[in-house]
């Protein structure tokens, strides 16, 4: 069996948790790669099982190898095309349903087999991953459910476009309405956390601002004064032309990458056993499918300043809450979430990450959270010198104020193309692989599903 090794990983003290990790198409499999590399690196013990890669694109396959590092028997290219579906997700749906037996098959030779979980990573704007991992849950579903009868459990981590890539707020909203959709039937995402390109930039930005300007100049070439300029080069027409040019995009990828990398480390490793590591209640990764909302946002403070002896633990408590959900969220829940289930994972040494404090998280989240939503916590210490202290949030179905400019991005295009010329209605078969009609029921899918977000005139004219 194809393992992924950290340095350590085969030692007696380390043991690999029960995923399986698969990357598709060009975003999921650079994250997964970056992910992968990251903690060889810092020489993590392993958090996955087995790992594959998969593409419709040749070239997006030879280069992660090469940039990551990745043995060729953890890939795979599938499909007719050899160049991608270039954003055609029902091509992305359709491939992985023609090549089940080839992926199934190098799957179990990277022995999947016996593992219960499998984290998808995808962009939800292309259209390999977008469209492929619909049809890769429905094939694991009922291979595994359907035909062993044994459960397992599925999440997908699935990034959501940068601003003005207005096609592929189109994608998006197909993606999340149909992962939803399969959910009632048994064959969906057991969870969905969403990861949002634009909101990742905009943390980045604050937060690295000096570092941001020099490496967005070197990259690009261009003599950036401050930041509103970097905000101003995400055109924000819904002309398609305009849409984000690839140099540009290339950079902000490599700027959020990191911050991508760092929240699934942060959500996968209360599952795995380490030396010098205590995690309470016991925790592995079927738990956040367990206690939380099927769409799932994640909030993770780093490096947290918090010290008992100086003043009001309970004040330094909810300081840091506040700042969590407003500051560190990876899509943007804005200050009223209203999320209906929250886990939260406290990391850091005996005397910080205990169980004592948990009733004034409890009353800290208490004004970002539903009435009676439920409320899981898990304590992770570290018995080395000096750890420091970390805050993950999932938020369990949160206001996503941005999924209402995705609305509003999506219903502009579908404006765009529509009009009793079949010429113009042809642009949905063309760029998206299928009608115009079913775009616009994803459409009223999402809008109904997420009604919530929406205020009166707040979407572009209903369309029909
Ligand atoms: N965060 C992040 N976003 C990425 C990365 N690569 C691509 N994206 C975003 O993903 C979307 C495009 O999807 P891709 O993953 O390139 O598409 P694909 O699944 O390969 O599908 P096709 O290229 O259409 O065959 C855009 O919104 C990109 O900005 C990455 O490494 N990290
Ligand atoms: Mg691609």
């Amino acid at each position: 069996m194809q393992r992924f090794t950290g340095q350590n990983a085969e030692s007696e003290e380390t043991r690999a948790a029960e995923v399986f990790a698969i990357g598709i198409g060009e975003c999921g499999s650079s994250i997964v790669g970056s992910y992968l590399k990251t903690s060889r690196d810092k020489r993590l013990p392993s958090r996955v099982r087995g790992y594959m890669l998969i593409n419709t694109d040749r070239a997006d396959i030879t280069k992660v190898r090469s940039k990551y590092g990745i043995p060729k028997e953890n890939t795979l290219l599938y499909g007719a095309s050899e160049i991608g579906v270039g954003g055609r997700f029902i091509d992305g749906y359709n491939s992985v349903r023609e090549s089940k037996d080839i992926i199934f098959n190098q799957l179990a030779d990277l022995g999947f087999e016996g593992v219960s979980g499998f984290c998808i990573f995808t962009s939800l704007g292309g259209g390999t991953g977008c469209g492929g991992t619909p049809a890769i849950i429905e094939a694991l579903k009922q291979r595994f459910q359907e035909e062993e009868g044994r459960r397992i459990f599925v999440y997908v981590i699935g990034v959501l476009p940068f601003e003005g890539q207005s096609s592929e707020a189109l994608n998006s909203i197909w993606a999340v309405s149909k992962l939803l959709r399969a959910q009632l039937q048994e064959r969906g995402a057991d969870l969905t956390i969403l990861l949002s390109n634009r909101t990742m930039l905009k943390r980045i930005i604050q937060s690295r601002k000096a570092d941001t300007v020099d490496y967005l100049q070197r990259e690009l070439d261009v003599d950036i004064a401050n930041i509103d300029q970097i905000e101003t080069m995400v055109p924000s027409t819904l002309d398609e032309a305009a849409d984000l040019d690839v140099r540009t995009e290339q950079a902000f990828v490599e700027l959020v990458n990191p911050l991508a990398i760092e929240v699934v480390e942060a959500m996968l490793s209360p599952g795995v056993y380490e030396p010098n590591k205590d995690v309470f209640p016991t925790t592995d990764l079927a738990d956040y499918a367990r206690k939380l909302d099927p769409v799932v946002v994640p909030a993770l403070y780093k490096d947290i300043g918090l010290i008992p002896d100086a003043g009001s633990m309970p004040k330094q408590l909810m300081t840091m809450i506040d700042y969590a959900v407003k500051e560190c969220s990876y899509a943007d829940v804005g200050e009223e979430p209203n999320a209906e289930s929250v886990y939260y994972v406290l990391t850091g040494p005996k005397h910080v990450a205990k169980a004592e404090y948990g009733m004034h998280i409890k009353y800290a989240l208490s004004k970002f959270i539903a009435p009676g939503a439920a409320i899981t916590p898990c304590y992770v210490q570290h018995f080395v010198e000096d750890p420091p202290t970390d805050l993950l949030l999932l938020l369990g179905l949160p206001k996503i104020p941005e999924l209402t400019k995705i609305i509003n991005e999506a219903t502009q295009l579908v404006n765009l193309h529509s009009g009793p010329s079949p010429l113009k209605q042809s642009w949905f078969m063309r760029s998206k692989g299928t009608t115009r009609k079913e775009l616009v029921s994803a459409i009223a899918d999402f809008r109904e599903l997420f009604s919530y977000y929406m205020t009166p005139g707040d979407a572009s004219a209903p369309i029909e």
